[in-house]
């Protein structure tokens, strides 16, 4: 069945899960007319607390405290949110019924007559899809931007407004349900170990990561990262075009120290400087990306360098936060997975505290030993993953534990000496303690802000 003919009046429909993605589904589907019922997780109590409002105005049918093949199997059509995990028994019996599972990217596959860029990639991928819409705006484009970074492409069909281009932030839990997807521009950004526990193994990981290109076809292009060597072993449809971006001079885009040289038609190299961007380190490779789809979509050098120059980079990725007594303290909240972390760290000069911890998601910490062993005398750990991380990382730092960010954040200044930095750069989801790495990021900052207050009250200088 093509995807175009998933929801249509009359269809009957399951929702799973009722956040930020399964409101937007159940607006959709009823908006295309069809029949709708929502299965969620959370204990009854807690889904009628927090969901009654929405289940009255819409009228649903509903069960929560878990998912159930009675309830499900009513239906012809199961529309997953993303953090469902589609592995298990319940999935398997109820395809082999005939219920189709199907995820957001899925369902509005059919729904764009405008050029769809659609960005990937372990690290980066907010930062890029909002990057290359910044630019888009910047130079008179009506841009929807959507996806993993916050508002769903439900919310693109249900909008009243028209658009110029769509730019989405797609996710591995995304990819995994996507159908006939096929974005006119694929990028992946690069591939770290991350969300493991879901995809089982690194190779599990990126076919999910693959998917992004799996249904582009001729006239549709492909960018890759094309010196990271996971990425290397993506494939893409034949006849797809694919143009990478490294370090080396044969690829589409050769990333230079403040020059991006770019491949033409003609065999030459066309320079383009990017002195505007913080060089070095990932920073390059996510202009370099932007800079190949913006040129695709008809964006001129200086047009591309007006939007880049206006850029600003997002909060809790290396942000500053202030200095205290000589210490500097920066908030990398939004490093969730080790890859992060090792490219923080490769960005820091010697003397590094480091505050890491949380909800593991299967990464090895191992991974983090050379980075640290070179750069950090001292890690704060906090958070579920406090006791894993240690036995990976004790014999190369010291490793002290803490039970709350305002007593890893006192910790961590006691053991910083004046010129070093504390870094929050946690390589773990923020869930164990926070509601999301912003709210992680904020509350270290909070915390920053009090130590400085209190030392002001008792006299420090
Ligand atoms: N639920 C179930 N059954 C389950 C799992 C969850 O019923 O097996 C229910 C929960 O009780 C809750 C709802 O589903 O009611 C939550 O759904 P969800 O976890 O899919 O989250 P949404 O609120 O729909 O948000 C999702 C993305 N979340 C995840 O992928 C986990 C958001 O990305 C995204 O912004 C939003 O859709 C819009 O696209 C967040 C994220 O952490 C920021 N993404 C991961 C990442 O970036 O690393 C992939």
């Amino acid at each position: 069945m093509a995807d175009k003919e998933l929801i249509y009046p009359g269809q009957s429909v399951c929702i799973l899960g009722l956040g930020v993605t399964g409101k937007a589904a159940v607006r959709y589907c009823l908006a295309r007319g069809a029949k709708v019922r929502v299965s969620d997780a959370r204990s009854e109590e807690r889904f009628l607390l927090d969901e009654s409002q929405f289940i009255q105005e819409h009228a649903l049918e509903w069960e929560a405290g878990g998912h159930s093949f009675d309830f499900i199997v009513q239906s012809k059509v199961l529309l997953p949110s993303p953090g469902v995990d589609l592995r298990g028994p319940l999935y398997a019996s109820l395809r082999q019924v005939g219920v189709v599972i199907a995820g957001e990217l899925a369902v509005v596959a059919h729904e764009f007559n405008v050029p769809v860029v659609a960005v990937t990639g372990t690290n980066g991928k907010t930062t890029v899809t909002t990057l290359i819409g910044e630019v888009l705006a910047a130079n008179g484009k009506k841009v929807f931007v959507g996806g993993n970074i916050g508002t769903p492409l439900y919310e693109y069909c249900l909008a009243s407004d028209s658009y110029d281009v769509v730019v989405v932030e797609v996710s591995s839990f995304q990819l995994e349900a996507s159908g006939d997807f096929a974005p006119d521009i694929a990028i992946l950004l690069n591939v770290t170990p991350d969300h493991l526990d879901r995809h089982e193994s690194m190779a599990g990981y990126i076919a999910a990561k693959e998917m992004v290109f799996s249904k582009q076809s001729v006239g549709q292009l492909a960018v890759i990262n094309g010196d990271d060597p996971y990425c290397g072993q993506v494939v893409v449809p034949k006849g797809v075009k694919v143009e990478r971006f490294s370090t080396s001079d044969d690829c589409s885009l050769q990333i230079t120290d403040r020059m991006f040289r770019l491949a033409t038609d003609t065999g030459n190299r066309e320079d383009f400087l990017y002195e505007f961007a913080d060089s070095g380190g990932f920073a390059a490779y996510n202009f370099a990306a932007a800079f190949l789809a913006l040129r695709r979509l008809g964006l001129t050098q200086p047009q591309i360098d007006k939007g880049f120059r206006l850029f600003r980079t997002l909060p809790h990725r290396l942000e500053f936060v202030a200095k205290h007594r000589e210490v500097s303290f920066v908030n990398d909240s939004k490093a969730t997975n080790t890859g992060a972390v090792v490219g923080a760290l490769e960005k820091m000069p010697q003397g590094v505290v480091l505050i890491a911890g949380g909800r593991g998601k299967g990464d090895d910490y191992r991974l983090l030993r050379k980075s640290v062993a070179e750069k950090v005398h001292t890690v704060v750990l906090i958070g579920e993953t406090a006791e894993e991380i240690r036995e990976s990382l004790a014999d190369v730092t010291v490793c002290l534990q803490a039970k709350t960010m305002e007593e890893a954040v006192s910790k961590a200044f006691a053991a910083a000496a004046a010129g070093e930095t504390v870094l929050l750069s946690p390589a773990c989801a923020s869930f164990d303690m926070f509601n999301s790495y912003g709210h992680r990021g904020n509350v270290f900052k909070a915390a920053v802000q009090e130590l400085n207050s209190q030392r002001q009250m008792h006299g420090g200088c």
